[in-house]
């Protein structure tokens, strides 16, 4: 009798066991269906950022078969290498980086490359020894961006005395690098405009905010703020408003990002100006995931298409019907 209890004892344990193994086996496999992607991404320092991330998570979520491992490094490049070197150790499918900066890549990705995990780049650009470090890009043209306020600008203060406040995003970026060089062509072309100041803001509010009100407070006097994103813009407008200037009337301000905040300052003057850039990138880099994974390759580089608002022309409508 007691022999007999054993058994069964062993038995149920025995199935027990069997159970156990079958269900981690199961979700072995599961994990295995995923595509495992590690996005290292700049930062939070901007709505644009943040739009960016959502949009990232929202595309590759483990609803549409993927597993996104994802890396905020805080706006420093070190962070950046130290998550990429991560990903490849945890053997992602996919590296997509959005690089603070454009120098400084080559050792990292030459590691991946090796460990034959190919890199998709959103945003901003890199500069590499060699291209084949990367599998493809996708963001905006800030060059054009940077033409298009300067055209804008031409429209309304051609032939006119014009001092620039200048508020820069982060040195050495593509975004600040060619909204610099728009604004620096509309200088040259415009012999009645000049630079009354030039600063990096960093692309946030904060330093947007204390760059101008340091502006004001040491007598810097301005027709109009360039800012390189909308964030800085809000910083600007907070201090000029505080010093009792009025943005749209004594101040003319033009931005880049078109966030949902700064439309609506277009829409009540305080921003005349935004040129569209457009953060959605997420199910852009899925669309470029799933071709690579059919074996397709996507092209080198994809510029999104973008819009600008004007405050003359912009409607509550115009907003209510945007993404982000
Ligand atoms: O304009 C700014 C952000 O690289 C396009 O970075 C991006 C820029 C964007 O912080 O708001």
């Amino acid at each position: 009798m007691k022999r007999w209890i054993c058994m069964l004892m062993l038995l149920v344990l025995a199935l027990c066991l069997c159970g156990c193994g079958q269900k981690e086996e199961t979700s072995a496999v599961e994990t295995e269906d995923f595509v495992v992607v590690g996005f290292s991404q700049v930062g939070a320092e901007s709505d644009w950022r943040v739009a960016n991330t959502l949009s990232m998570q929202e595309a590759l979520s483990e609803e549409n078969g993927y597993r996104l491992i994802f890396d905020d490094a805080q706006n420093k490049q070190e962070r950046q290498i130290t998550a990429i070197r991560n990903f490849i150790q945890q053997e992602v499918d996919y590296i997509v980086l959005a690089p603070t900066t454009e120098t400084g890549w080559d050792t990292v990705l030459m590691e991946a490359k090796a460990a034959g995990i190919p890199v998709i780049l959103v945003d901003r650009q890199i500069k590499v020894e060699d291209d084949s470090l990367f599998s493809c890009w996708v963001g905006s043209d800030f060059y054009l961006q940077g033409k298009t306020a300067v055209k804008w600008m031409e429209q309304n203060y051609a032939g006119q005395e014009l001092r620039i406040l200048h508020l820069q995003g982060n040195y050495g970026t593509t975004a600040q690098l060619g909204r610099t060089v728009g604004l620096d062509e509309g200088l040259e072309n415009n012999p009645g405009w000049t630079l009354a100041y030039r600063q990096s803001g960093e692309f946030t509010q904060g330093k947007g905010q204390e760059l101008v009100e340091d502006c004001i407070a040491n007598g810097v006097e301005f027709d109009l703020v360039y800012a390189e994103n909308d964030n800085m813009a809000y910083g600007a407008v907070d201090a000029m408003k505080a010093a009792g200037l009025t943005p749209g009337e004594d101040v003319v301000v033009v931005s880049f990002d078109a966030s949902h905040n700064a439309l609506q300052m277009t829409l009540n003057g305080e921003i005349s100006f935004d040129v569209e850039c457009n953060p959605l990138h997420g199910p852009r880099v899925k669309s470029i995931i799933e071709k690579l994974e059919a074996g397709m390759m996507p092209p080198k580089y994809t510029f999104v298409d973008e819009t600008t608002f004007d405050c003359e022309t912009i409607t509550q409508e115009m907003i209510d019907a945007r993404e982000y």
